[in-house]
């Protein structure tokens, strides 16, 4: 019997809001109007599918005045609260950077920022602080690079030295926007180095949007866990850049490879990063869970005692065809029994559309 209650997958407030690209933002009828309305929305996800019960926040979007009543809230709902998102790259001081920028008194309000998230994971009970720079450059010569490096590893430092012993700091890196010359953290390796100079508790989180086209994600896993600096990963899909679309509808088979490398070690810190533009968004959340609880599910068919035989004999096919035996093994049965053992719906998706939940949040929202 498939046991899904290991996996604990965060959904994001911000996936319930409105969102959209630099063209357009569509906004639909029965989008939730505040951090109490995406909590609900994230709840009733997590009562479909069983596998959702945290939700990730981002800070000032989720800002409120009473931590403690935000946290009654989640928790009245069955929620946890999973990681806190800082923001520094929206306030018009982080133009040129927030932590790395030229200016001292910027970074002094950057450092400031980032400090008062730990103070609101600590209110929330959130053990992570899940922080993404946009910091970089758009034209050669623009700043220096090796400074504005030092300048964020002396900002991260004061950070780090006030982190709570039961937080850790995740370091997600991105190749590119909204820089589109240098971004401070732009791949794997600058951000394992940041967080081998920070400490143990800093790790590396994975955006699988993240990354230059061709990049082998699912071993940037390997080498990250092997080091014990996995941190976490925001799961989504693209097809050219940080597309954000649903995880598992452009590359199903690299999600299946990327569970595969997790499933050899300890499951990390998994949330999911989108941002549906056009499709339903509770929908689209259901069916990012079912995808990924999907993937989970044929990783763990993978006969691995079968595969190190073949691996150690040499024999190049042999290997790709055991994973292959598992990635074809049709496991859309045993994760809706498995489900149902969790007391959430054996077909999600479907329940989710006879529910009427979408026409009422839109009656109920107006
Ligand atoms: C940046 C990013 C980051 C979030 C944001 C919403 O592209 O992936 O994780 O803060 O999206
Ligand atoms: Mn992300």
């Amino acid at each position: 019997m498939l046991d899904l209650s290991k996996l604990v997958i965060e959904t994001p407030s911000w996936g319930y809001a409105d969102s959209g690209t630099r063209f357009a933002v569509f906004a639909q009828p029965g989008r939730p109007r505040d951090v109490f309305e995406r909590i609900d929305d994230a709840a009733e996800v997590h009562r479909l599918t069983g596998t959702a019960g945290a939700v990730a926040l981002h800070f000032p979007w989720d800002a409120v005045d009473d931590y403690g009543a935000l946290r009654e809230h989640i928790e009245a709902r069955g929620l946890k609260v999973g990681a806190v998102n800082p923001n520094l790259f929206q306030d018009y001081d982080y133009k040129l950077g927030s932590v790395t920028h030229p200016d001292a008194r910027v970074r002094e309000k950057a450092v400031a920022h980032l400090v008062e998230c730990l103070g609101i994971a600590a209110d929330l009970g959130s053990t992570a602080q899940s922080l993404w720079l946009a910091d970089g450059t758009n034209y050669p010569g623009q700043d220096d690079l090796r400074a504005r490096r030092q300048r964020l590893h002396e900002s991260l430092s004061q950070v780090y030295a006030q982190l709570p012993g039961d937080q850790e700091l995740l370091v997600e890196y991105k190749l590119f926007e909204p820089a589109f010359y240098a971004t401070d953290l732009a791949d794997w390796g600058s951000a394992l180095l940041t967080c081998q100079k920070l400490g143990d508790r800093a790790r590396v989180l994975i955006d699988l949007g993240h990354h230059a086209q061709g990049v082998n994600i699912e071993q940037i896993v390997a080498l990250l866990d092997a080091e014990g600096r996995l941190g976490g990963f925001h799961f989504n899909n693209r097809k050219y850049a940080d597309d954000d679309l649903i995880v598992g509808s452009v590359n199903p088979f690299e999600l299946f490879l990327i569970f595969f490398e997790l499933a050899e070690g300890g499951l990390p810190r998994l949330t999911i990063d989108q941002s549906h533009n056009v499709e339903a968004k509770v929908e689209a959340m259901v069916l990012s869970i079912v995808n990924l609880q999907e993937a989970y599910a044929k990783a763990l068919l993978v006969d691995r005692d079968a595969l190190r035989a073949v691996q150690e004999a040499g024999d190049v096919l042999g290997g790709h065809e055991v994973l292959l035996d598992a990635y074809r093994t049709d496991v859309r049965e045993v994760c809706a029994r498995a489900r149902v053992a969790l007391g959430a719906e054996e077909n999600p998706v479907a329940a989710h559309r006879e529910s009427g939940y979408k026409a009422r949040m839109a009656a109920e929202r107006s």
